[in-house]
């Protein structure tokens, strides 16, 4: 298979076309030959995009050497292989990484520049693909990108959307959504494995077979049936260091017709199969942090896995002719429990199909999975109802049901009580009977972790407490990063170099070596070169605002950043509050001195999620009130800015001063965007919240401006019910934001608008937003405090981007590596 070994014999020391030279002209008379063969355009009538993709097509052969190389090596060597499995992958565009990963940039750029061809200008003409919502997808494609960077052999397993995530469009203030078509133009980056297809079942019964030697098997007869096809996808890491494998399934029919209906005129119902297929893979669940629920997404969970796991025993087999041997050479990381319902799938296909027995299947099953949980909001935890399972996994439901009641004995043994026993059960009683995917993903990994101190500490305490205690040794703690190579050096290429001419280019291998730059934060020139590659990033960004939006700002204003997905543990809603509280001080004291300040908003809310929704609305009606009120002087801004996707954010980040964290403490597992803004030089506010108490520890109490409630005190104010109604009264501020949202002071066209939402913050205010008001309106005006004097303000933003290296994925992935796979790496 392609980039995959050929069937035994296997050849090592296969020949290998010329290596390929990477200078300017070599590169043009390449591109030329792509875009007149491949593409079939003559120059004088090629667009943009056939440019594009004959680019593309150009790097893609210098990537292509390096990854037949690499998986030779990994051949070569028996090395373990890690599969990351995960139902999202948000890598956006793939040239800029690609190119720069490779060191080509210059030579790129000249090849193209000598067809008058710009590569800026080509490289934001690729589409952004978006197969993935936020954070947890974004992480796969950072860890697929330092996987290749230090080395360890490894592949992503995940789904060919035919549509990623929505484009968000905004009419009126509203958000509407629209299909997003990423595949519109074709990709040239991937290659389709149509050799490489697993056949994956639904539905059926289960029959048991007794075997020649007298043993009885369980035969599955699923009754519908389709092909996973695979698309692969080379992830290229720092200087081409390794080449893996993004696998994508794409779901076909395994008949693309159904012939005698077909002819017998009935011309839909022929092609019904076939577009039930391949539903499967058309769309992505647009819904971040809450389960989507319904059957077509539990058969994409079990479609990828299936396919996944089917393709790592095949290479397993083919490599090493034994199953005992997985353990030491497949490590399978669950990125959530989307791919859970692997645990059951892989016992199914080591008894079912392999012949092991059941303690051997369990015991192989435990050594290759481990998990990573992404939330604790317990409406997000996924669980299937029994009865849809059993209608259509009924295999993996039995198997699922004997899991349990191993589990279940093992802990009566341990001397559990019953009501704990319960707690740990894989099935939830409570109101139909539920299969929970957490306890599932749990008891058949040897390692369970969390992505933040915080988060991973909470985990032991609330959804996973009983299972702790039975199986201590699980949990562990992973802490999140990002990628220094798109979230420094490719999107922020002036501060890149800025770097590099103070403390040296070596950075760029070893990042760690950033906090050279510690020891320069005080120096007035570099303060001055610091603020003047901010200065012209806020240019960028102001050129983009008023592009997208309409709206002019002052790049010298101090640009305060909210960009994530909107949800009201996020609390954009208490930053926009806070906006209205400065309008109204502003307007209150005309006469003072105030900070300029243009604050930004993006990010997309779940199509389903009206109050979400209705917070985007509240900034946009917010911001043509404060926008257009002479009586502010442009002193604030308000800003949302459509369809955030990862392109925007590498426009967004390195413009910012202020990186809004600030959800609702012991609520927000990680955070990553927190750590792209502080390796870019700006400060944060935020709350003891995910990583940003990992942040404030390694930055410095004095280089982020901490705020809040803490996670316990949380939980002490949801324990004893507490109205805030009494706290909302004694701050007269924070009564009157209220007053004026809830009472139409900004939705002169609908006045009822916002009330519901406001007086929600009387009744329960499940997310603090009041209770922590006065305190984010205190830290907001000590940034003023700080951002007033610019050298204080300066020599924190360098200490930031000094101090964050240790936020790296490279840092997370050697940990993964040495603590979960025990995994190869450099
Ligand atoms: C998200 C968390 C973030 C975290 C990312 C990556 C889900 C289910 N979880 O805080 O909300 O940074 O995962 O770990 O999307």
């Amino acid at each position: 298979m392609g980039c995959d070994m050929p069937q035994k014999p296997i050849v090592y020391d296969a020949p290998t076309p010329q290596p390929r030279a990477n200078d300017a002209e070599t590169l043009r008379n390449e591109i030329l030959e792509k875009l007149t063969y491949a593409v079939g355009k003559d120059p004088i009538v090629a667009r943009r995009t056939d440019w594009l993709t004959a680019t593309i097509l150009t790097i893609r052969d210098r990537i292509i050497d390096q990854w037949m190389e690499s998986t030779r090596d990994t051949w070569r060597t028996s090395q373990k292989r890690v599969y990351y499995l995960s139902l999202e992958f948000l890598i956006g565009r793939l040239m800029r990484d690609a190119v720069s990963n490779l060191g080509m940039m210059e030579q790129v750029r000249e090849a193209l520049g000598s067809f008058n061809v710009d590569l800026d200008e080509l490289i934001e003409r690729e589409p952004d693909a978006a197969l993935g919502n936020g954070g947890l997808g974004r992480l796969a494609a950072c860890f697929l990108e330092s996987m290749s960077s230090i080395k360890v052999p490894a592949y992503g397993y995940g789904i060919r959307y035919v549509h990623g995530l929505f484009r968000q469009e905004m009419s009126d203030g509203w958000q509407v959504e629209l299909p997003e078509d990423w595949l519109a133009h074709g990709n040239p980056w991937e290659f389709e494995r149509r050799e490489s297809a697993y056949e994956i079942g639904f539905g059926g019964s289960v029959e048991p077979v007794t075997q020649p030697d007298g043993s009885v098997r369980q035969v599955w007869h699923p009754a519908e049936h389709l092909n996973a096809v695979a698309f692969d996808t080379p992830v290229v890491g720092w200087r081409g260091a390794r080449v893996n494998t993004l696998r994508l399934w794409s779901a076909q029919p395994i008949d693309p017709l159904l012939l005698d209906r077909f002819n017998s005129g009935d011309h839909i119902g022929a092609l019904e199969e076939s577009a039930k297929a391949v539903s499967i893979t058309r769309v992505l669940y647009p819904a971040d942090s809450t389960p989507a629920g319904q059957e077509l997404r539990l058969r994409q969970e079990f479609f990828f896995s299936s396919a996944s796991l089917q393709d790592i025993v095949r290479r397993h087999l083919q490599q090493y002719g034994d199953l005992g041997s997985l353990p030491d050479k497949v490590a399978i990381q669950l990125n959530d429990t989307h791919p859970a319902i692997s645990i059951a799938e892989m016992m199914r296909i080591l008894m079912d199909v392999q012949g092991l027995a059941w303690n051997e299947a369990w015991k192989l099953t435990k050594g290759i999975f481990s998990y990573t949980n992404h939330t604790l909001l317990p409406e997000a935890l996924e669980t299937w109802p029994v009865a849809l399972l059993e209608r259509l996994l009924p295999r993996q439901m039995q198997i699922a049901y004997a899991i349990n009641a191993m589990v279940l004995e093992e802990a009566r043994e341990k001397g559990l009580e019953d009501s704990r026993i319960a707690a740990i059960s894989l099935i939830d009683e409570n109101g139909g009977r539920r299969l929970r995917m957490g306890q599932l993903a749990f008891v058949g990994s040897h390692s369970i972790n969390g992505v933040s101190a915080l988060h991973t500490e909470l985990m032991k305490q609330t959804v996973f407490a009983d299972l702790h205690k039975l199986y201590p040794d699980r949990i562990n703690n992973k802490t999140n990063g990002v990628t220094p190579r798109r979230w420094l050096m490719q999107c922020n290429p002036a501060l890149t170099r800025l770097i590099s001419e103070r403390i040296g280019p070596d950075f760029r291998d070893d990042i760690e070596q950033l906090i050279k730059l510690d020891a320069h934060a005080e120096d007035k020139s570099l303060q001055d070169q610091f603020a003047g590659v901010k200065r012209g990033n806020k240019e960028r960004l102001a050129a983009l605002i008023k592009e997208r939006a309409g709206i002019s700002v002052s790049p010298d204003a101090l640009f305060d950043i909210q960009i994530k997905r909107i949800h009201e543990y996020k609390r954009q809603l208490l930053n926009i509050m806070e906006a209205v509280a400065q309008y109204n001080m502003i307007r209150a004291h005309p006469e003072k001195r105030w900070v300029p300040r243009v604050k930004v908003f993006a990010g997309k809310a779940a199509p389903s999620y009206w109050n979400a929704k209705l917070i985007i609305k509240l900034i946009n009606d917010v911001a043509k009130v404060i926008n257009n009120d002479p009586a502010v002087r442009g002193l604030l801004k308000v800003v949302f800015l459509p369809n955030y996707n990862v392109s925007l954010a590498e426009t967004i980040i390195p413009a910012a001063d202020l990186s809004e964290q600030i959800s609702t403490a012991g609520m927000e597992a990680s955070g990553t965007g927190n750590m792209k803004f502080a390796l870019n030089g700006a400060l944060t506010i935020g709350t003891m919240d995910g990583a940003n108490v990992e942040m404030r520890e390694r930055l410095g109490p004095e280089n982020i401006v901490i705020f809040g409630m803490t996670a316990d005190e949380v939980d002490d104010v949801r324990a004893q019910n507490r109205a805030p109604r009494e706290m909302i009264e004694a701050s007269p501020t924070l009564r009157e934001v209220i007053e004026a949202i809830g009472s139409g002071v900004f939705s002169p066209d609908d006045r009822a608008r916002y009330r519901s939402l406001m007086d929600g913050l009387y009744d329960h205010d499940w997310f603090m937003v009041a209770r922590d008001f006065d305190a984010y309106c205190a830290a907001q005006r000590k940034v003023d405090t700080l951002w007033s004097d610019r050298t204080v303000w300066n020599a924190m933003a360098i200490r930031n981007t000094a101090r964050m290296a240790w936020f790296s994925s490279d840092r997370t992935i050697r940990e993964y590596a040495d603590d979960i796979w025990g995994a190869p790496h450099i």
